[in-house]
């Protein structure tokens, strides 16, 4: 049951599409939270205070540091650039408002649908207490009980609405890397996959293919055929997927710029200049994504690379990341002057530093500039959350009109929840750290909760340099994950696995993921269909197993497996726990593999550097492609090895398409796979 309670005038996010619920009496509230009014920030706001019982689990908040469990961190919800996040960074690049306490006396969810920051101090404060504060009076909540943290889910994501699919192609490998300056390099980058075998479906394209970061341009000189390119790439299996970034360069001549301006689509500032941000082209506008006719317009863009044989796209700096603000720069410059003739002490040397240190992501300058909301003059900082869903909205709902019968790829770096309608997300900027493929590992079912199930991080790490057991432990874990590209920043060490000595475990482990393609797109299928989840936590399975509970590196990936990556460096092998009779299986690759049933428990599983192993369930099938292939198209989907745990006659509902139309209903997708009992 799903209660909706409202506070002063919200705004309509669009994250809810389920209509016909009418507000809740805000007396049934207090069963969940205690609400006070209080000036917050220097305004009024809401507080929603919640008592935890010590057993209390808190899941959910989608992209965020720390554990799968949320317990013990403060969250602020507000998209944020910050490629060099740690454990105690309070927002990333996502705001995704809902969460689920899961306890001994009650469990419900919450959805906080407001655009605007709002803080989620979970136990961080006070250990046994949540407390979520709004700086703002106009806030629209939604309280969902309905037995289980799975079940929860399930209620929270039909209000929601179903989440995007990608085509088939997309759960190929993909390699990108910020610098691919050339054809000849993007040319290069795919022969080299393909000599050394290794699968490929596709290489990305960043910033460098546009002229002078320009969207929607194409560098005439390093680029000359980008059309031809596709095509070329494309005979290969390989498809080329180029960024798009949310500021548009100001430029005399450019049409982008120019029919912006012409028309009034760009973000303006309080007296209604455009405003004006520095990002990579330098001086640009923000496109008003907010605003229904900019927004069909920017979307239109696209075509012009759909008509260039293109059929995926990441858009990126869509918080919007803002280097600078025109105004804060030169109030930037004059402060610095006065500190010309200082003698710079202790103090003075850091506040110095801080001004320039503090230019870029400054939240200052999202109160600069406004948007036209559903009709509405708003200052950017109240619905600061929605700009990257309504960019990536303005893709989706272009690529509905232009190739309403096609899947395009889409997936965006900033979101909101309700833009997973339209596309999923990477990560973001994370680093060649250990530390950050094991966050890898929690974000995933911390999505998936929030109806992102198209995502994954970028393997190997973006910023610093990578290593080559990094390298291969990541990918060990990244062949389960739905997106799984590998991307680095430019000027870090290349991390092209053919770069690396041990071709053959790289080419072994992806091709690992091919051979497990036909399972992992049937489960992503299901759970995009059933608004499931593709990842879930040990608990959401195993409810009664206090051990399982408590578990934050292991995972269950669809409906019969369970993973338990290695994620740290020179481990030959990690403690696993079972919470039940499982078939442990180790590849060294798709034909090498050994099998044996283990017992409920903790046990100290060896993985050498070249292996993966994973955990079959009982009575449960993992449908296997018999042949990997070199990209999903060589992927045979039809015949397929059923590895299985069966003490008794065990079924597997297998779903399968052709990965291109949206034809999702068919019932011809399903198949039901038979395994007779082992012995
Ligand atoms: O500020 O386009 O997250 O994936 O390679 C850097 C260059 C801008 C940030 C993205 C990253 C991409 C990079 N971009």
């Amino acid at each position: 049951m799903t209660d909706k309670f409202i506070f002063g005038r919200p705004l309509d996010t669009e994250a809810v599409i389920l209509g016909g619920l009418e507000p809740a009496d805000a007396a049934l509230l207090e069963k969940f939270f205690h609400m006070s009014e209080k000036e917050i920030e220097g305004g009024e706001g809401l507080l929603f205070t919640c008592k935890m019982e010590r057993e209390d689990i808190v899941y959910g908040l989608g992209e965020n540091v720390r554990g799968i469990n949320k317990r013990g961190w403060i969250y602020e919800s507000k998209c944020s650039d910050d490629p060099f996040h740690r454990e105690d960074t309070r927002s990333l690049y996502g705001a995704h408002n809902f969460l689920i306490v899961a306890g001994g006396r009650k469990s419900f969810g919450v959805f906080v649908d407001h655009p605007g920051k709002i803080v989620f101090d979970v136990g961080y404060t006070k250990l046994e207490e949540l407390v979520i504060s709004i700086p703002d009076k106009n806030v629209c909540l939604y309280i969902i009980e309905a037995g289980s943290p799975e079940e929860i889910v399930k209620e929270f994501r039909e209000l929601v609405g179903s989440s995007y699919i990608p085509p088939k192609w997309a759960f190929g490998y993909g390699q990108s890397r910020w610098s691919y300056m050339t054809e000849d390099e993007v040319r290069e980058v795919a022969a080299r996959h393909r000599e050394n075998g290794i699968p490929l479906d596709s290489i990305y394209l960043d910033i460098d293919y546009m002229e002078r970061y320009k969207d929607f341009t194409v560098n005439e000189e390093r680029f000359p055929d980008l059309q031809g390119l596709v095509e070329e790439m494309k005979a290969q299996g390989i498809h080329l997927v180029p960024i798009i970034d949310a500021g548009v360069k100001i430029e005399e001549g450019y049409e982008v710029y120019e029919e912006g301006v012409e028309k009034g689509y760009f973000c303006r500032t309080q007296d209604g200049r455009n405003f004006v941000a520095g990002v990579w082209p330098g001086r640009v506008h923000f496109p008003d994504m907010l605003k229904e006719d900019a927004r069909r317009w920017f979307g239109g863009k696209y075509k012009f690379l759909l008509d260039k044989g293109i059929d995926g796209f990441w858009n990126d700096m869509n918080e919007p990341a803002i280097f600078y603000s025109e105004e804060r720069l030169q109030e930037v410059f004059e402060e610095i002057e006065e500190y010309k003739n200082k003698n710079l002490d202790i103090q003075s040397f850091f506040a110095f530093k801080d001004i320039v240190a503090g230019l870029n992501n400054n939240e200052n300058d999202y109160t600069r500039f406004y948007h036209e909301y559903h009709g509405e003059k708003i200052r950017h900082d109240r619905v600061h959350n929605l700009y990257g869903f309504n960019m990536t909205k303005a893709a989706g709902e272009a690529f509905e009109e232009l190739c309403p019968d096609k899947r395009i790829l889409m997936y965006s770096r900033s979101s909101y929840i309700g833009m997973h309608r339209y596309g999923g997300i990477w990560m973001g900027d994370n680093l060649s750290w250990w530390s950050h493929l094991l966050l890898n590992i929690r974000m995933l079912p911390s999505l998936n909760m929030c109806g992102f199930l198209y995502t994954g991080a970028d393997i190997g790490g973006f910023g610093a340099d990578t290593t080559e057991d990094l390298m291969l432990r990541w990918l060990e874990f990244g062949i389960f994950t739905p997106l799984m590209r590998n991307h680095s920043a430019m000027g870090t060490r290349r991390q092209e696995i053919y770069r690396f000595e041990n071709t053959e475990a790289f080419r072994n482990i992806i091709g690992l993921r091919y051979g497990f393609l036909p399972y992992i797109y049937s489960e992503f299928m299901k759970a995009s269909l059933s608004d499931g989840m593709y990842c879930k936590p040990l608990s959401f399975v195993y409810p009664q197993d206090e051990q399982a509970k408590r578990v934050e590196d292991q995972l269950m990936i669809g409906e019969s497996v369970m993973i338990a990556p290695v994620y740290e460096q020179n481990a030959d092998g990690r403690y696993v726990y079972l919470p039940e009779s499982m078939k442990m299986v180790r590849f060294r690759s798709l034909r090498d593999r050994e099998e044996i049933v283990l017992e409920k428990g903790h046990h100290y599983i060896d993985v050498a550097l070249e292996e993966v192993v994973l955990f079959i369930r009982r009575n449960h099938i993992l449908p296997v492609a018999e042949e990997g292939g070199q990209c999903v198209e060589e992927v045979d989907f039809k015949n397929l090895t059923l590895l299985s745990f069966a003490d008794e006659e065990t079924q597997y509902i297998y779903y399968d398409d052709d990965g291109y139309g949206k034809d999702y209903k068919n019932t011809g997708n399903y198949t039901v796979l038979k395994v007779s009992p082992e012995k």
